[in-house]
């Protein structure tokens, strides 16, 4: 997957020019970041980075943030996928305004995706940008797509191991959210205690939440931190007030 896009760490075969390559890509794409995140500060708008392995459960949480948003806060968001409109068009139903990026061999976004994707995107009005990235715990990290806020599900289908196995996600995030908690009785060895160890391990007092988009638990704390978030970042004169 990754030989097709480009973005794979440098491992058997590598040559000194794969990497000069890399790296020249990594610093374009760093640039390219920094001028998406002057639009979304310009715009008043909080970029945040949902990443996930496939199947963990970003859409579905973005279906019960946006049920359980205060009336206050607009939200619009980017979806990437390999291919099909699909997630766009759940975040359509629930009358949000969104663009699907279809990358199609790529395993993240990058930045001038998302730059493109702002074309059939206003950010007049909009609060909180949700970026939903390509399902992947591995390249997603390398690539700043402008965004303020990394936000890392890991749903407890996957086991409690993730963090360790897939550190550099986890360590950047600034929340880790554990996804799926409904089906914790059925799953019945995902240890809670050892994934939140694993998490502080990497990023020390990090903040680490619970939810479930099935249940709703957890739902309103998710709500509750980017809200304040979002204080925060204005605060800080990023994402200006309207
Ligand atoms: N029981 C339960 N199932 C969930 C939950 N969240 C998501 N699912 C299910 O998990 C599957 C994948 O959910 P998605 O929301 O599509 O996951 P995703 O991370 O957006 O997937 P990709 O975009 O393909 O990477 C679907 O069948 C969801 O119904 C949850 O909180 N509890
Ligand atoms: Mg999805
Ligand atoms: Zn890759
Ligand atoms: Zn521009």
């Amino acid at each position: 997957m990754c030989d097709t896009c480009g973005c794979g760490t440098p491992g058997a075969g590598t040559t000194e020019r794969t990497i000069v390559v890399r790296e020249n890509l990594l610093a374009a794409n760093d640039r390219i970041a920094a001028h998406v995140r002057a639009h979304f500060d310009a715009a008043g708008v909080l970029a945040v980075n949902l990443m996930s392995s496939p199947g963990a459960g970003k859409t579905s949480l973005l279906e019960a943030t946006i049920a359980a948003l205060p009336p206050d806060l607009r939200v619009a968001v980017i979806e990437g996928d390999l291919e099909t409109e699909n997630d766009a068009e759940r975040i359509r139903r629930r009358g949000v305004k969104a663009v699907q990026i279809t990358t199609g061999v790529a395993c993240h976004l990058d930045a001038a995706m998302v730059h493109d994707a702002l074309d059939a995107l206003p950010l007049d009005g909009v609060d909180i940008l949700f970026i939903e990235n390509v399902g992947n715990l591995v390249c997603p990290a390398d690539f700043d797509i402008g965004q303020h806020l990394d936000v890392v599900l890991l749903s407890v289908t996957e086991g409690d191991d993730k963090p360790e196995k897939y550190p550099v996600i986890f360590r950047n995030a600034d929340l880790v959210l554990i996804a799926k908690t409904d089906l914790l009785p059925y799953i019945g060895d995902f240890d809670m205690a050892r994934a939140r160890r694993a998490v502080a391990r990497l990023r020390g007092e990090g903040r680490i939440a619970e939810v479930s988009a099935r249940t709703g638990a957890g739902v309103a704390a998710w709500t509750g931190w980017l809200a304040e978030q979002l204080a925060k970042a204005r605060a800080r004169g990023e994402a200006h007030a309207h």
